[in-house]
Order: structure tokens, then C-alpha cells, then sequence
């Protein structure tokens, strides 16, 4: 008989790392949630449980868990140990281990989404079905701003969790899921999101109904009957609805070569060798590279990843490697690596922006802050400021005004003061946003949304 590798075993079944983004109006929730999915299915020191069980009144022969109160105990118990500061709540679903990102929904939390120093994969957005309550979040509470904010920071997959569903009149009332997913779908269509990478889980956070299964009951019916009060929903469960996203879809590796140069150096014999992190694409041995902005041509002679030689990398490899004929005072960090044949980078005459300011002094046409844009690190004209955005229904505001306040967002037209490889966010995530400087402090933030580059003949 043939004998199983373990190691390929073990490795089979390592789950990908993925982050969740947990947005919603005040009380909706979220706590409820999170304490429930990291209670069931995470992976913490069981003596909190212990303290749970033995403070939580009993409903018959079924403990009910106020997982409200269990976050609060896991957060002061972590907080206890060595790891302070950073408080992570984890689960896991069949495919993914996931890191749980709480929105706290203020400035700096909004400036590390767009700049992706958080960096979500996956946002949940819970609204509550119960009568009214979703209706105040949608009209006049944050439910939109927050969807807006997930599309405007790149999340492509958004979970609408409709929770609260046992207290719809009559209870888990499909109508009224219907009518709450009609009103949210509309307004997810219009602000961009595409339809199937939408989806709407009916469930209860504080009784675990539809999380882990489709187990909803009728009351009266405490959960072992036939009489399904979910029985009408026949969409996956809210982990299920989680193991749906594709992450592998996401990873850039269809898209044309980009790796950001991070440093060159000049070794002897070998010539000038490059080290960056592929940002997508990949990169072959004998590749034709274009590196911009200033066109320079030349061919992957080798490529190492730790210290071993490769034939190929991948997004996300950070590798070494060998050029020939470009030297090493032609190049600077933040220049860009590409392929010759597929999208090769290019200069930029200028680009548009979505930009936030987070100053308070005003800013106009004509400003020239500094902007860190991948490894670049370049002087950037406000050229014009276009017009402002509404925040939370993204519709356009004033055109052209004369100048922009802390908090606006606005579009902006932008010019680099000196070559500059960048690209739009919706082509490359990880190229298309930038923070804006100014004397080191970070005066705003940005997303790119069109590029027009500079092509040979208008040199
Ligand atoms: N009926 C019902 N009530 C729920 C459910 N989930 C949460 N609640 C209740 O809704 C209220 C708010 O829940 P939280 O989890 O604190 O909501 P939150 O979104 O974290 O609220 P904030 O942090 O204040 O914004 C609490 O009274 C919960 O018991 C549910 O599935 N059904
Ligand atoms: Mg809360």
C-alpha cells in the first residue's frame, strides 16, 4: 500500500489567512456577531467559557450565551496577556482562518483602510431586519456610508448580514427580508458593486441561527422540528457565505508584471541586480522587462527568492534579480518593473484622484504636497480640483470649487512634478492608492481612478 506524506497532508490543510471587515449601524449587532462566530468557532483559553457557562441563565435545557458579554471578558483577558495592544479576534471556517477587523469608524481607522495598513479581504455589513431599525441605519444612520467605504477601499466581496430576523412581524418573515434585500441591493448596484459578488444572509447573532447551519425555528419549536422558520432561505449560512469568496481570484496573478523597485544594487561580475516585491503578474527567467518611468529596456537574466534560484515568482514573492543592460544610476527606489510585452509602465502626464483631506488648513488649486505612492516618493501638483463627493451616496456635489475642507472628498486631477510610474486602484490595488504628505505629516489620502500616460510621441 501506498504510503501518505504526511507533510503534504498537513500542508493540505493549512487555511489561508483571510481578513473580515465587520461594518453596521449602531446596534445592529456587531458584538452579538462577532462574539458568537469567535465563541463557536474560534480558538481561545477555554476558562472564559467555563465563566460563561456558569453565569448564563438557562432556557429550558438550552443555555443561552450573552456573547456580548463574552467579548468583553476575551478582550480584558487579552489585554491581561503579553500581547497588549494588538487584540485580535479569530475563527475559523472550513477554508479560511479568519482575523476579525472591528470598524471603530474614525479618521485614522478610515485613513489605515485606504491606505492598506489594514488590509480586508471581506467585509460583512450588518443591518437589522426588525421593523424600523433598518429602516433608520439606511435613511438616516451609517449603513451607506459604510457600504461606500468598503467599495471605495477595494473590498469586491460584501456579505449583508440581515440579522434580527426572529423579531420581524411575523417573525422571520421572508417578506420583509425581501423588501430589505431589494432596497440594499439598489443601492450596492449603483455605487458599483457587481451583483454576484453580492450576497444576503438572513441569521440571529445572539441564538446562532444560520451561522454555522440553516437550524431556524419556529417559536414553540426550540429548534428540533421540522418546522423550519428558515425553511424558505435556501442561500448558504453566514460561514458558508465567507468560504464563497475566492481568494486565489484576488491574487493578481492574471494581471500584467508590476514590482515596484525597492533597492539595486551593482555586484561585480554579475552586474546590476534588482529587489522588490512582485505586486502582480509574474515574472519569468528570460522575460523582456520595460522599466519605467524612464523606458529603460533589458531581460531577467536570473531570479532568486531566499538565496535559491528560480525559474518563475509570483505576487507576493519578494525576490532578487539580474538585468542586463540598465545601470545601476539609471534606476531609483520606486521605479517600476514590467513586462515588455503585456502593459510595460509607464510615465504619467497626470492622473485623477479620489482624495480625502484630513487637515484643516484648506486646500486649492495649485498645492504641491508630497505623495507616497507605492516606493515612490515624488512631489504632486493639486492641478485641479475637479469636484466634490458626497461621502455617503457618492454622488457628485460642486464642480470645480475653489478650494477643499478636512473631510472632503473630492476628485482631483494631479500631476507628479517628476517621472512617475502609477496606476489606477481598479487595475492595481496596491499601486493605485497613496498617502499625501506634507513636512512628514499625512495630510490626506487617495485613490487613483484614471491614469493618461505619456506615450512616446508626446515626450
Ligand atoms: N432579537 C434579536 N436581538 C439581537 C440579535 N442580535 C443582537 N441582538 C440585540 O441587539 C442589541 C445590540 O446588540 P450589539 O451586539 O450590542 O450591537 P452592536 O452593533 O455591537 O452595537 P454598538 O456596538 O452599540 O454599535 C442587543 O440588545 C442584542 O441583544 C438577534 O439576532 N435577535
Ligand atoms: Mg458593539
Amino acid at each position: 500500500m501506498m504510503k501518505l506524506d504526511k507533510n503534504l497532508l498537513t500542508n493540505n490543510k493549512k487555511k489561508t489567512s483571510l481578513n473580515l471587515l465587520i461594518l453596521g449601524n449602531a446596534d445592529v449587532g456587531k458584538s452579538t456577531t462577532i462574539g458568537n462566530l469567535v465563541y463557536n468557532l474560534g480558538n481561545f483559553n477555554g476558562s472564559i467559557i467555563k465563566s460563561m457557562e456558569n453565569d448564563s441563565p438557562k432556557l429550558g435545557t438550552k443555555k443561552t450565551i450573552n456573547y456580548v458579554r463574552f467579548l468583553d471578558k476575551l478582550k480584558s483577558d487579552i489585554e491581561k496577556g503579553v500581547n497588549y495592544e494588538t487584540i485580535k479576534y479569530k475563527f475559523e471556517t472550513k477554508n479560511y482562518n479568519v482575523t476579525i477587523i472591528d470598524s471603530p469608524g474614525h479618521r485614522d481607522f478610515v485613513k489605515n483602510m485606504i491606505t492598506g495598513t489594514i488590509k480586508a479581504d471581506v467585509a460583512l455589513l450588518i443591518v437589522s431586519a426588525k421593523n424600523n431599525e433598518f429602516e433608520l441605519g439606511f435613511r438616516n444612520g451609517s449603513t451607506r456610508e459604510q457600504a461606500l467605504l468598503a467599495y471605495t477601499i477595494g473590498i469586491k466581496y460584501l456579505i449583508i448580514g440581515i440579522n434580527k430576523i426572529d423579531i420581524t412581524t411575523p417573525c422571520f418573515d421572508q417578506e420583509r427580508f425581501d423588501k430589505i434585500v431589494t432596497i440594499v441591493k439598489g443601492f450596492l448596484l449603483k455605487i458599483g458593486y457587481q451583483e454576484k459578488n453580492i450576497i444576503f444572509i438572513p441569521y440571529l447573532a445572539c441564538e446562532t441561527v444560520n451561522i454555522i447551519k440553516n437550524n431556524g425555528y419556529n417559536n414553540g419549536d426550540k429548534g428540533n422540528g421540522d418546522n423550519k422558520a428558515l425553511s424558505w432561505f435556501e442561500g448558504p449560512t453566514l460561514t458558508d457565505a465567507i468560504d464563497l469568496f475566492d481568494k486565489n481570484q484576488y491574487l493578481l496573478l492574471d494581471k500584467p508584471l508590476r514590482i515596484p523597485i525597492q533597492d539595486m544594487y551593482s555586484i561585480g561580475e554579475i552586474g546590476t541586480v534588482i529587489v522588490g516585491k512582485i505586486e502582480s503578474g509574474i515574472l519569468k527567467k528570460g522575460m523582456n522587462l520595460t522599466i519605467g518611468p524612464k523606458d529603460l529596456k533589458s531581460e531577467c537574466i536570473y531570479l532568486e527568492k531566499e538565496n535559491k534560484t528560480i525559474k518563475e515568482a509570483f505576487p507576493g514573492d519578494v525576490i532578487g534579480f539580474n538585468i542586463n543592460n540598465v545601470k545601476i544610476r539609471d534606476l531609483r527606489r520606486g521605479h517600476m518593473c514590467g513586462d515588455s510585452n503585456n502593459d510595460p509602465p509607464k510615465d504619467t502626464l497626470h492622473f485623477d484622484a479620489l482624495v480625502v483631506s484630513l487637515i484643516s488648513d484648506r486646500i486649492k488649486n495649485g498645492y504641491t504636497p508630497v505623495i507616497d505612492c507605492h516606493l515612490g516618493h515624488i512631489a504632486c501638483k493639486f492641478d485641479k480640483i475637479m469636484q466634490t463627493i458626497d461621502r455617503r451616496t457618492g454622488k457628485g456635489l460642486e464642480f470645480e470649487p475653489k478650494e477643499i475642507k478636512s473631510g472632503d472628498v473630492a476628485v482631483v486631477r494631479m500631476i507628479p512634478m517628476k517621472p512617475l510610474v502609477v496606476e489606477s486602484y481598479v487595475d492595481y490595488p496596491y499601486l493605485g492608492r497613496f498617502e499625501i504628505k506634507d513636512m512628514n505629516f499625512t495630510v490626506g489620502v487617495g485613490i487613483i481612478k484614471s491614469v493618461v500616460k505619456k506615450e512616446k510621441e508626446n515626450k
